[in-house]
């Protein structure tokens, strides 16, 4: 009987052409530069290795199938305390769990670590180093994550489908059960650990209500199985929880979290979920948002919210991550006080300093929720005794729906470089969030995931890399957009220069997405409820707080101080002057924190119509080049991925042109304001 070796790829429903796409960026291309070969594998042929448990052997699988993909050979693996040559795996507790170092001498190259997890981490980082045909011989690398909880939160039901999902059907459920074959979930577990994920909820924050019952006996022992999938390779699963379970499956009348038989109901059910699954990491809530139950039912807030469960989830040292995404979505749009960007800094400013240390407030990255431009949030530099977690979105809602090329990582690392100010000048986001600046207990970076059961993953080949970029980025966020870039195309297509053509598509894909979007900070004009394709008003009329407030003069939301929502107040002061003041305010955001005339004069000297015109005509023509690039590309691509590829660019244009036309011509209807360039606006 063949024996199942656990880094191949097993699923047996896709066809071969379709394989490469799943492979994603652990393709192992075979390596036939014969200089590169003989100097590499003369370290790869014993592996000795101090200890073995489950962690390491998957790294040990790893190291099988990628040198057997490789070179052709599967290296002799030693249990031994010390070995002058070949790849030497080593522990070594002095260092940080998670950091490891990579050192090659004449004859060895040693890989150490503070954790068998960090030993994993490392065999993934000399592979990706070979992938990418990188010497091995002189290395001397030192690691270690910036970010202690790297984590993704997938959106899935148990329905089968996947909220915001842009990549098929999830591959967790299927008719309210979990999917019986855990081939994907192997496979995928090694793509996260690949890239250093180690934290995962596999349930959507909307809890409904059979997702409920995941913390019951219904399902506990399928979510312990899961649960061992992913510790094997250094994943930590967490489950969502509904705030409204007492009610929902304890038989309770209330959920209040200051009443004894919700206290006692909690506990109980807690200390019966760690004894299903000891290994879990805890839950995350989200409560009193969009219609999800909450503490605010009962007159409660936030804090005692969270320090109820966290209460209960403490002995077994599970953590509470609780999200402030928690704004009023019943607004009236005659309103023009209420300002849904305010939100979540007004419910949790006040409550800073009173969650338990088991507590974690999860906060989305911009105020308003994942559109193509936005400020940071305030609350990343407010909260300054609280654990906190940055939240991105990998999955597209708001950038083209893994339909349209979007490459992610230059808006995060805009995100992660900004100033908050909050201790003197050059308090980035990214040592806040790392918990750096505040010393917190715990800290890093979660988002939500753009995966499905698509047979590329991600829908689009090229969202893989937002997927990869993610993991890299938040391990160190020094890294830049374009080295994550570079080594995600060698490993996923291959080292001939040719490759790095697609640098051309990827670098401007976020500014392409915006030109030919919503301008200059002010967010949605999308279809409502799916978020596709353009509609000005689709959201001015309704309850959700998302407004532009277009009239015949001009548009924009006044969230300063001195006329508007008082929005920008939030922020310290050098941010606060930086927005508040129409001078100063960065082009990009003006009409974020102002409200102003088609005829205003941004810093680029153009006016704020004439922008709109020349963003929109120029984000075409950028679709354009990017079509023509990847036309050139069309001999050196598979011809699954090119014509995967090649049809979504298609697509891209056809729906960028569509963006250009509406928003051009529905601006230009209400400003009467001609184009200086006399170009075709309908
Ligand atoms: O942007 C909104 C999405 C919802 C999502 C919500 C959230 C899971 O449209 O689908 O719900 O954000 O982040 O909770």
């Amino acid at each position: 009987m063949c024996k199942h070796r656990n880094g191949e790829w097993l699923v047996d429903q896709l066809e071969e052409n379709q394989l490469t796409s799943y492979r994603a960026w652990l393709q192992y291309q075979a390596i036939k530069v014969q200089s590169y070969k003989q100097a590499t594998t003369r370290y790869l042929s014993i592996v000795t290795v101090t200890k073995r448990d489950e962690v390491i052997d998957r790294g040990l699988d790893e190291l099988d199938v990628a040198l057997d993909a490789m070179f052709g050979y599967q290296p002799a693996v030693h249990l031994a305390d010390h070995n002058e040559t070949g790849l030497a795996l080593l522990c070594d507790s002095s260092y940080q769990e998670e950091a490891y170092t990579i050192e090659s001498t004449e004859q060895r190259i040693s890989i150490t670590g503070g954790s068998s997890r960090a030993i994993l981490y490392g065999i993934f980082h000399l592979l990706r180093l070979i992938q990418q045909q990188e010497p091995v011989s002189q290395l001397s690398i030192k690691e270690k994550p910036k970010n202690s909880i790297r984590m993704i939160n997938h959106w899935d039901d148990m329905d089968g489908s996947v909220e915001r999902g842009y990549a098929g059907p999830s591959f967790f459920y299927k008719d309210y059960q979990f999917i019986k074959d855990r081939q994907r979930i192997h496979d995928y577990a090694r793509l996260l650990s690949s890239i250093g994920i180690n934290a995962l909820t596999i349930n959507n924050v909307n809890v409904h209500q059979i997702e409920s019952k995941l913390i019951t006996d219904m399902y506990l022992a399928d979510v312990k199985q899961t649960s061992d999938i992913f510790n094997q390779y250094g994943i930590t699963v967490y489950l969502s929880i509904n705030y409204a379970a007492p009610i929902e499956i304890g038989g309770l009348d209330s959920a209040d979290p200051l009443e004894t038989k919700v206290i006692a109901f909690w506990k109980e059910t807690v200390k019966h979920v760690y004894q299903k699954v000891p290994k879990l990491g805890g839950f995350l809530v989200k409560a009193d948002s969009e219609n999800r139950p909450g503490p605010f039912t009962y007159g409660r807030n936030h804090a005692e919210g969270a320090n109820m469960l966290a209460d209960a989830i403490a002995p077994y040292g599970g953590k509470v991550i609780w999200r402030c995404f928690v704004y009023n979505c019943k607004q009236d749009w005659r309103d023009r006080r209420t300002d849904r960007a305010r939100a979540a800094y007004d419910h949790f400013m006040p409550l800073d300093g009173q969650f338990k240390d088991n507590v974690v407030l999860q906060v989305k990255n911009g105020p308003m929720d994942f559109q193509v431009r936005e400020p940071v949030s305030p609350l990343i530099g407010g909260l300054q005794h609280t654990n906190q977690f940055l939240e991105f979105q990998i999955a597209q809602e708001y950038l083209g729906q893994q339909r349209h090329l979007v490459y992610l990582i230059p808006q995060w690392k805009e995100v992660l470089a900004f100033d908050t100010y909050a201790k003197g000048a050059g308090t980035k986001v990214q040592d806040i969030v790392s918990g750096d600046v505040f010393q917190n207990k715990i800290a890093g970076i979660a988002a939500v995931s753009n995966v499905g059961k698509d047979y590329n993953w991600t829908g689009h080949t090229m969202a893989q890399l937002n997927l990869y970029g993610y993991g890299r980025l938040v391990w160190n966020p020094n890294l830049t957009a374009e080295e994550i870039a570079l080594e995600w195309i060698k490993q996923t297509f291959g080292c001939h220069p040719e490759y790095e053509k697609m640098m051309e598509m990827i670098m401007p894909s976020w500014e392409t997405y915006e030109n030919y979007t919503s301008p200059l900070g002010i967010g949605w004009m999308v279809n409502v409820n799916h978020h596709y394709g353009p509609n000005v008003d689709g959201y001015e009329y309704m309850a959700w707080g998302t407004y532009h407030f277009a009239d015949r003069e001009g548009l924009g939301v006044d969230r300063t101080i001195k006329t508007g929502t008082g929005y920008t107040g939030q922020y310290h002061p050098e941010n606060r002057e930086l927005y508040e003041s129409l001078e100063t305010c960065p082009d990009e955001l003006v009409l974020f924190f102002h409200h102003v005339p088609y005829t205003h004069k941004l810093k680029s000297g153009k006016t704020v119509i004439q922008h709109i015109y020349d963003s929109h005509f120029k984000g075409v023509m950028q679709v354009e080049a990017m079509i023509e690039t990847w036309e050139r590309l069309q001999d050196f691509v598979d011809q699954q991925r090119y014509h995967d590829v090649k049809a979504r660019l298609d697509h891209q244009l056809a729906s960028a042109k569509e963006w250009r036309d509406i928003i051009n011509t529905y601006f230009y209807r209400k400003s009467g304001i001609e184009d200086q360039q006399g170009r075709i606006i309908y």
